[in-house]
């Protein structure tokens, strides 16, 4: 890296601190290179490095975005990661990566780089969409056609595969031990990648098997980690406000909120950077943050989304500040979401929400409603599914829950003609058609609940057993058509009361 781009010498104001670290070797391979991992994995590895040294550089790789990695290279890997909060203007240049490499045709390099003994951890963010996971089994979706091409031996189009195929060759080629973290919102994300991984070895010829599973029992770790911080997509506001702070240009800068947090397991097997010393938070409560986070944070997001694009709203933080939607926000946070959850040790409900609050009032971020309810098909289940059954089973209606799955279906795939607006015709999702399928066949919102429950794949088989908490969300799926999303948003609020 030799940081002779503008990005290298920019002398921006007092607020840009460029962490240059001592250029090291690579030691992370990363796969998912995106806007969350440059703002959050990246931004604590140059810090720690440049605290404490090491060869932690990041090789990084993204599945299908060829134009920022790309760009990246051509700026000699550097890239802003702009604050963007009222009152601040705090600019961090983390000179951390190593590489950056984009599509399949990159594929047999990066299988190298991981397999090669000084590559030490491979670290992920590929979203909730990009662990292969089947609904109804919540292991390796074996049927998935990218899962079954990986399987035949194809360059790997899959994460899982992937993984695999690399680890294969590093078994061959060194034997090294090697860490696997998955920071993606997934409860358990560290068990599940792992579960994922074993589930696509023992779909392989039986000669493949052994003595492959054996490394990865004596070899491999796979730590649960939570990672938490507000990284809306790139706009064109800030290309030009990281030129008016950098004074120089930079192609890809990242817009992100100023919290960020990090806790994880330290199960490390082959070493890692000093992260405990800028800000990661080691603990055995993994778990703990992670639910806390997936439902008070994400599961209410979610929220925020869908009520906020069906009433208009660009932005989360317009979401936020509307009055009826802020009085569903507190009943689901308070009334569903935290009965069901053990916050961790030394941490207080209250302090976390109003951290919460002020998170999403950030209107100099404003992050987009259309952003949070894309994929909502993958999210949704890690989201509101345990709370749900454990609700109904103390007899507790989660009538606001059930409007958010609601909510999400008028917004992904409308029926009778209903248009839910420009941000929500604006979500992605990848159970789109198969969701806009069945909205076309039904004739009304329980016709179409059952098809989603029944034939969806998208939720797990437990939840699509609950038949009263499907007819409520049929029930408010009917108003949001009828009579919009307020009228639903109050009734659903007049009726949440907990049990007792
Ligand atoms: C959001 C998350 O996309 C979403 O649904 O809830 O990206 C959220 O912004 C991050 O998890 C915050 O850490």
């Amino acid at each position: 890296m030799s940081q002779d781009s503008e990005l290298g010498k920019t002398t921006a104001p007092n607020s840009a601190l460029i962490i240059k670290g001592i250029q090291p070797k690579t030691g992370i391979v990363h796969l998912g290179l995106g806007n969350f991992h440059r703002a959050h994995l990246a931004v604590y590895t140059a810090n720690a490095v440049a605290k404490s040294g090491g060869d932690w550089g990041i090789y990084a790789y993204s599945f299908r975005n060829h134009s920022l990695a790309d760009a990246l290279t051509e700026q000699d890997l550097l890239y802003s990661v702009i604050d963007f909060a009222p009152n601040t203007e705090a600019v961090v240049i983390p000179g951390i990566h190593t590489a950056a490499v984009a599509g399949i045709e990159a594929c047999t390099a990066v299988i190298s780089q991981i397999a090669n003994a000084t590559t030490k951890i491979i670290s992920i963010t590929v979203t909730e969409a990009g662990y292969s996971i089947s609904p109804t089994t919540g292991g390796l979706d074996l049927a998935a056609q990218d899962i079954q091409s990986d399987l035949a031996g194809n360059t790997p189009k899959t994460l899982i595969g992937l993984i695999v195929r690399a680890l294969q060759l590093r078994l061959t080629t060194n034997g090294a031990p090697i860490t696997v973290l998955s920071c993606d919102n997934l409860s358990k994300n560290g068990d599940r990648t792992k579960r994922q991984v074993l589930e696509f070895i023992q779909a392989l010829p039986a000669n493949e098997q052994e003595p492959f599973l054996a490394y990865l029992r004596s070899s491999v770790t796979f730590p649960n980690s939570m990672v938490d911080r507000i990284v809306p997509g790139t706009e064109p506001r800030h290309l030009q406000l990281a030129q008016d702070r950098l004074g120089v240009h930079d192609s890809s800068p990242v817009p992100a909120e100023p919290f960020t947090m990090w806790a994880l397991e330290d199960d490390f097997i082959a070493g890692r950077p000093a992260w405990d010393e800028v800000g990661a938070i080691f603990t055995t409560q993994v778990m703990q943050f992670e639910i806390m986070k997936l439902r008070l944070l994400n599961g209410a997001h979610s929220l925020l989304a869908y009520f906020g694009a069906l009433d208009n709203k660009e932005t989360i933080p317009d979401s936020f500040f509307q009055p009826f939607i802020q009085g569903a926000l507190k009943a689901a946070l308070y009334d569903e979401y935290l009965p069901t959850l053990v916050m961790p040790e030394g941490l207080s409900a209250q302090t976390y929400i109003d951290q919460l609050f002020s998170r999403w009032s950030n209107t100099v971020l404003a992050d987009k409603t259309n952003r949070v309810g894309s994929d909502g098909s993958t999210k949704l289940p890690q989201r509101l599914t345990e709370s749900v059954i454990e609700l109904i089973s103390r007899g507790q209606m989660p009538e606001l829950l059930a409007l958010t799955i609601s909510a999400w279906l008028a917004c992904i795939a409308p029926i009778s003609g209903f248009n839910p607006g420009p941000y929500a015709n604006s979500m992605k999702d990848p159970a789109q058609p198969k969701l806009m399928g069945f909205a076309a066949r039904s004739s009304g919102a329980t016709e179409m609940v059952n098809l989603v429950f029944d034939e969806g794949n998208i939720f797990s088989p437990e939840l699509a057993r609950l038949s009263e908490f499907k007819s409520r969300i049929a029930e408010y799926l009917e108003i949001i058509i009828s009579s919009g999303i307020e009228l639903a948003v109050t009734t659903a609020n007049a009726r949440s009361k907990p049990a007792n």
